[in-house]
């Protein structure tokens, strides 16, 4: 019975411990039921409610917050409800973003990191998680095949800090006096990227104080590609303009259509105009880990710069992303400034392990043991066998989609990486002529579809516009639990679903 039990009577409280262990084990509990759930297909993805219902208070659950402590019963619904109008990433049927699954060992690892609830800024106080965090960024890098004595990196909070990292090191390489001086000692810049890469450089071009009409997007192929005679182009076509060409970020595995760039040739580009090369991997490195599959990454080990988010493709629990340097030493000129309360050089360890004062931020939270431990788990091996299921999924998903008349795929090769992006044509539809009218209407079906399907919660898959493309879907595979049954069903599914 908790409902006499509040926080105050947990440990550090005297006579704490058999309190502090029963609430702990409730909530294990609470949290057994959820991982289980997340497994039974007979569940559901989620029990969706609106902003305002949420906001309303369900069934004794409230999202206010009290000024009077409310009992541990309490707070057990609460922890209980959270999770019951939570989606569950980790179902088999939950298709729609590019980190998803509910790895055991990856949450045992997340629920030990926040007992240990410290900062991975200085060995100091991170003894542990710092070396770890060094042994991952060796075999990242490993994989990427960077030579031993040029390699550096960090992780950080998620791909976008990852690719603004590169950006922000690249404009450091070329122009150190900008750290001092700020963008008035730098000329205007230009960066490229495809028009299918993610948001994120734009945004760092933004955040950098470049700007955004500085970043050059460049066209692709059918397949979502960049073209490389098309970059070789625009940064032509960046001189003529006076500005100066440093940056070019590659993908590898774009967002939507998990296109992989052509890498060694954008490399070539690259070192005939002498720009920074960074790859943009935060969803296709983990096909690095699959012997199988690692020939599309092709030329990366030529990139300057790489973000990596074991997040997605490897599973690990949110977050886990990392910048990889080919550049010993730039992370830390680059940010450093040498706080004195942190990082005193005159420790009685060596002071290279404080690596906090290459990054821009201060606090860090350990994002390195999770994925330590599920290395230590599954091996390396297992990490290419979940990979290549993925990857067999999303081939089984674009085989069946090929076979039918009310699905049509948005390009027609097969998928490079496991995203599947396709639309569905109602009855309504199949025997419209294709143009405007038609587009109009078929603009509507996913936004229509999705929205029963977030109100059944059976299944979740996402869509978008892109281009000159009206929307449709895209479905991604990256968790293992995902089987071919799973993947007929969201076909069914889609089919079923009545929408108006
Ligand atoms: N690049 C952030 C994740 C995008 C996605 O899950 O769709």
């Amino acid at each position: 019975n908790f409902s006499t039990i509040y926080s105050t009577d947990l440990l550090p409280t005297k006579n704490g411990e058999e309190p502090t262990k029963h609430f702990l084990l409730e909530v294990v509990n609470i949290l057994l039921n959820y991982v289980k759930k997340s497994f039974d297909r007979s569940s559901k993805v989620l029990d969706f409610h609106y902003p305002h219902q949420l906001k309303e208070g369900l069934e004794g659950f409230s999202l206010d917050l009290p000024d009077q402590p409310e009992n541990l019963e309490q707070v057990l619904v609460d922890c209980r409800d959270t999770l019951k109008y939570g989606v569950k990433t980790g179902h088999p049927r939950f298709f729609n973003q590019l980190s998803s699954g509910l790895d055991i060992i990856g949450l045992a690892g997340e629920w030990l990191t926040s007992a240990a609830n410290t900062n991975i800024f200085t060995f100091e106080i991170s003894p542990v998680f710092i070396l770890m965090e060094e042994v991952l960024l060796k075999k990242m890098q490993e994989k990427i095949g960077w030579p031993a004595e040029e390699r550096d990196g960090i992780f950080s909070p998620g791909g976008s800090i990852s690719n603004l990292y590169s950006v922000l090191l690249a404009r450091y390489h070329f122009f150190p006096e900008v750290k001092t001086k700020g963008m008035a000692a730098v000329p205007r810049l230009a960066l490229f990227t495809s028009e299918h890469s993610h948001y994120s450089i734009r945004k760092a071009a933004a955040v950098l104080g470049i700007g955004t009409e500085n970043v050059f997007m460049v066209k692709c192929d059918e397949r979502g590609k960049m073209i490389p005679s098309e970059l070789e182009f625009s940064i032509l076509k960046a001189k003529v303009m006076g500005s100066v060409p440093f940056y070019v970020n590659a993908t590898a595995g774009t967002t939507v259509y998990g296109a992989f760039d052509p890498l060694s040739e954008i490399a070539d580009v690259c070192e005939k105009h002498n720009l920074w090369m960074h790859v943009d991997a935060s969803w296709g490195g983990g096909l690095l880990m699959s012997k199988k599959h690692s020939v599309k990454l092709k030329g990366i080990e030529r990139a300057t710069s790489v973000t990596w988010n074991p997040h997605k493709m490897m599973g690990i629990p949110l977050q886990c992303s990392a910048i990889l340097v080919r550049k010993k030493g730039l992370l830390q000129s680059c940010n450093q400034l040498c706080a004195e309360y942190l990082f005193q050089p005159d420790k009685h360890y060596d002071v290279s392990y404080d690596t906090g004062d290459k990054t821009i931020q201060c606090g860090r939270h350990v994002d390195a043991f999770k994925f330590w431990l599920m290395w230590k788990a599954k091996g390396t091996e297992g990490f290419e066998a979940q990979i290549n299921k993925c990857l067999q999924n999303a081939q089984h998903f674009y085989n069946e989609l090929k076979k039918r008349d009310d699905f049509e795929l948005v390009y027609k090769s097969e998928p490079e990486h496991s995203n599947v992006c396709f639309w569905y044509i109602p009855p309504s539809l199949k025997q419209s002529p294709h143009g405007v009218e038609r587009n109009m209407k078929l603009h509507e079906v996913a936004p229509k579809i999705k929205a029963k399907m977030m109100e059944e919660g059976t299944t979740m898959v996402g869509y978008q516009p892109l281009g000159e493309n009206v929307n449709f879907f895209r479905c991604v595979f990256s968790n293992p639990a995902t089987n071919k049954s799973d993947v007929d069903f969201l076909i069914e599914e889609i089919e079923v679903l009545p929408f108006t």
